[in-house]
């Protein structure tokens, strides 16, 4: 029998719901998910099989004006992964732009779609995500607007949250993938390694407990993994924050935030691997990590040279 197998890469604005949209549409966890703007920051392949085809979905960091050589290596990451791809499925968050068609969400929008109009990807639709809650009356122009811009074959209107529609984007990218064998085992669901996944975890917990600049200031990383004779796992990780004072707020009075970071991190990496899990975490500030080429190492980012 013809199998097929290929990359959809998903693109959009900050905060659009790629991340969501990739759990939904793998059937687990794969990516992490918060309410701030640049959560994700490289891409991560979650992997759905829709008959003999294998999809390789990939979530990729918003794309906006990037300021720092972290957003630019991001953005960068993220324009990759759509060349690579053989569809491009890019996500709009419909509630914001009907709110407010200039804001920043809707402006990087805008710029994107002049970069697939220049670009070669070849197979591209639009996604019309956060309809919970709309009035059709309010999406129908949106519609309209989209295809009128001559650059995608469907526009689809979805909710990644509660998962309606994403059955729909799914079936459109099978049909489009190309013959070819497949990638990864039928049963496997995420192409990340643990120590990686377990570091994103925690780095979303900090995303839903910290605020201002404390999260894009952190960064996450397993510095051991261990594997125990009883079956459960000790793992240490170091948050690195960029000043003093941001170290004492991720450690928060008498280490509570830390404390409930780690809890909370330590359950869902239990519930991910299967295991009980001991995890240690370790806050160290070093002012330049965002200028060092060992965190864009880890993350698999290319280092930009400015
Ligand atoms: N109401 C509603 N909220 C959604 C939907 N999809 C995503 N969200 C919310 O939007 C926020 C951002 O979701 P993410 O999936 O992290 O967005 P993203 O595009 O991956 O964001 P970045 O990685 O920062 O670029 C979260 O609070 C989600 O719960 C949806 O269909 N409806
Ligand atoms: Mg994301």
């Amino acid at each position: 029998m013809t199998t097929r197998c290929g990359f959809a890469a998903i693109i959009g604005a900050p905060n659009a719901g790629k991340s969501t949209l990739i759990n939904a549409l793998v059937g687990s966890k794969v990516a992490i998910v918060s309410p701030k703007v640049q959560t994700t920051r490289m891409p991560v392949r979650g992997i759905a099989m829709a008959g003999q085809t294998q999809i390789v979905f990939v979530d990729t960091p918003g794309i906006f004006r990037p300021r720092r050589r972290l957003d630019r290596a991001m953005v960068t990451s993220a324009w990759a992964g759509a060349e690579d791809a053989d569809a491009v499925l890019l996500i709009v968050d419909a509630a914001d732009l009907v709110a407010d068609e200039n804001s920043p969400g809707a402006r990087d929008t805008r710029a994107i779609l002049e970069g697939l109009k220049d670009g070669k990807a070849k197979k591209k639709a639009l996604i019309l995500n956060k309809i919970d809650g709309m009035k059709r009356t309010d999406l129908l122009p949106l519609v309209e607007k989209f295809h009128a811009e001559g650059v995608f074959e469907d526009v689809f209107l979805i909710s990644a949250l509660k998962g309606e529609g994403v059955g729909d984007v799914a079936a459109w990218v099978a049909a489009r993938m190309p013959e070819g064998h497949w990638l990864y085992p039928e049963d496997q669901a995420a192409d990340i390694p643990s120590r990686l996944l377990a570091a994103e975890v925690t780095r979303e917990k900090i995303y839903l407990r910290l605020h201002d600049e404390l999260p894009y200031a952190s960064a996450v990383e397993t510095e051991k993994w261990e594997e125990r004779r009883d079956g459960s796992v000790k793992i240490d990780q170091v948050i690195f924050v960029q000043r003093e004072g941001q170290k004492a707020i991720v450690l928060g009075k008498g280490g509570a935030t830390i404390k409930s970071i780690g809890a909370e991190a330590r359950k869902e990496i239990a519930e991910i691997t299967g295991q009980t899990a001991h995890l240690f975490l370790f806050v160290k500030v070093r002012k330049n990590w965002g200028d060092d080429p060992d965190r864009y190492r880890e993350m698999g980012l290319e280092f930009p040279k400015e």
